[in-house]
């Protein structure tokens, strides 16, 4: 029962970005394919999921393909009752829905001015006057999901759904760009930018690394704003492991971290863990037994 899920580059795809948190933050197993957003082979790539043009795309376990992420996420509701993807409660539902199509539909100036990018804080933006406005509107509307309907825990209706999905991405916009916001929609970026999978997104994406940089070329870059990644480097085996805690394949590829070698069967896996150790549950799990 497991989908198959294309994706464009993780570091700038706030599109791709929603439509994996729509799988992985809710257990639906899916199988990921990175497509060529940037390499020219988008086209070629989505050719056999007709008539898929931009990604997010999904397959179903039976076949079907869909595509465009609000299509996606209303097909995994209804194919997974049990997930809750929307809020239980009907009028949470309802504004749930009705927060998830505005950003869907709109937050133009935002979107357009302050493109995703998970690599640091852009440090020489002064914001228009419509981005401004559409900030505000942010604002409003996580302020009052928050207020009527947040109050069983830290995401937009208490409890992880659709909508927060859909603003992740947001979220990593207004800290990407450093926008002022209140206490309240900081609290809730933190949220987002501590979310264990979308810190397993933002160092998988890390993994790569763009000459040119899309959208920010060039501009200077402040730290990420999200918590401060364990301390860890490429090193040289042997390592304390022999098998990789992600595939249990023999060890190629080391870091260190905290005076001692771990290995991984790839680089990928080495510096994925390299870029924020403590996001990935099988390589703690590993340690924590190490040191028991
Ligand atoms: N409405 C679509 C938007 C998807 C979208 O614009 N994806 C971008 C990547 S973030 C894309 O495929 N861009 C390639 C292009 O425009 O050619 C959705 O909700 O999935």
């Amino acid at each position: 029962m497991t989908y198959d899920l294309y994706i464009g580059d993780r570091t700038f795809s706030s599109w791709s970005l929603r439509g994996w948190l729509m799988f992985v933050n809710f257990d639906i197993p899916v199988n990921t394919t990175l497509v060529g957003l940037y390499s020219g082979t988008m086209a070629q790539d989505l050719a056999p999921l007709a008539p898929a043009r931009l990604v997010p795309v999904m397959r179903t376990p039976d076949g079907v393909v869909v595509g465009d992420s609000l299509a996606m996420g209303e097909t995994l509701a209804e194919r997974h009752p049990e997930a809750d993807l929307w809020p239980t409660d009907p009028a949470a539902r309802a504004m749930a829905r009705w927060m998830t199509s505005e950003m869907h539909s709109g937050f133009n100036a935002l979107r357009g001015d302050c493109p995703m990018q998970l690599l640091g804080v852009v440090q020489d933006f002064t914001p228009s006057d419509a981005v401004l406005a559409d900030v505000a509107r942010i604002e409003d509307l996580w302020a009052r999901a928050r207020a009527e309907h947040g109050t069983d825990g830290p995401w937009l209706f208490g409890t992880y759904s659709l909508a927060d999905v859909f603003y992740a991405p947001i979220a990593a916009r207004l800290a990407g760009f450093g926008l002022d916001v209140n206490d309240t929609t900081q609290a809730y970026i933190d949220t987002q930018l501590n979310d264990p999978a979308f810190r397993r997104w933002r160092a998988l994406g890390l993994t790569i690394t763009y000459d040119p940089v899309p959208y920010i070329e060039g501009r200077p870059l402040g730290p990420w704003p999200g918590p401060t990644p364990r301390a860890a480097h490429p090193a040289q085996g042997p390592s304390v492991n022999h098998t990789c805690p992600y595939s249990g394949d023999p060890v190629t590829d080391y870091l260190a971290m905290d005076g001692k070698i771990w290995g991984f069967c790839n680089p990928t896996c080495r510096d994925k863990t390299v870029n924020d150790p403590e996001a990935w549950p099988a390589f703690m799990k590993m340690v924590t037994a190490s040191t028991n």
